[in-house]
């Protein structure tokens, strides 16, 4: 099983470097895929509104998922930059100040009728108003969670920092 694991990280680290190299447009440290480039910041922001800014003001936003083949790609990536030291990641999802039953991605797209990956039994919460994407040490890796935005409680119980995962358009050759 181990040597299986390392050997998956092993082919997604050969086809990530392929695709650095084909690109060519994403900035020193950032991932590009499909017209795209991601950074995953391990420093941590507790907040998602202060993750939010990290990446604005990097020029990007949190990622926005829609499709599968992307959700795959973005759990591996986090999975070859940062391993199992984290609990989750912050994505650009957020639950609606008005209508609480609803999502939107942070580019102003409605979640109904999108992609969705979310978890067994979530999103469960009112309370819980922004998206994390939960890693292998989760009980449902690959899956997505409403948290609560202030993740500074569960920190206080122990739980990692999420990581933070950054979002921009490549840049065109
Ligand atoms: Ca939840």
């Amino acid at each position: 099983m181990a040597i299986k694991k390392t050997t998956l990280f092993v082919v997604v680290f050969i086809m990530l470097q392929a695709v650095l190299m084909a690109k060519g447009c994403c900035p020193d440290g950032w991932i590009g895929s499909n017209c795209f480039c991601y950074f995953v910041n391990g420093s941590s922001e507790v907040e998602w509104g202060d993750a939010r800014e990290m990446c604005q003001a990097m020029n990007a936003d949190l990622a926005v998922i829609t499709s599968e083949t992307q959700n795959d790609f973005l759990y591996d990536l986090i999975n070859w930059k940062m391993q199992d030291s984290w609990y989750g990641t912050w994505i650009g999802l957020e639950r609606n100040a008005t209508d609480e039953n609803k999502f939107y991605w942070v580019d102003g797209t409605p979640l109904a009728g999108q992609y969705t990956n979310w978890a067994s039994r979530e999103p469960n919460s009112n309370a819980e108003k922004c998206g994390l994407f939960w890693g292998p040490t989760a009980s449902q890796p690959n899956k997505w969670n409403d948290a609560l935005c202030d993740f500074s409680i569960r920190v206080s119980e122990g739980k990692p920092k999420p990581l933070v995962l950054c979002q921009k358009a490549a840049e065109s050759d």
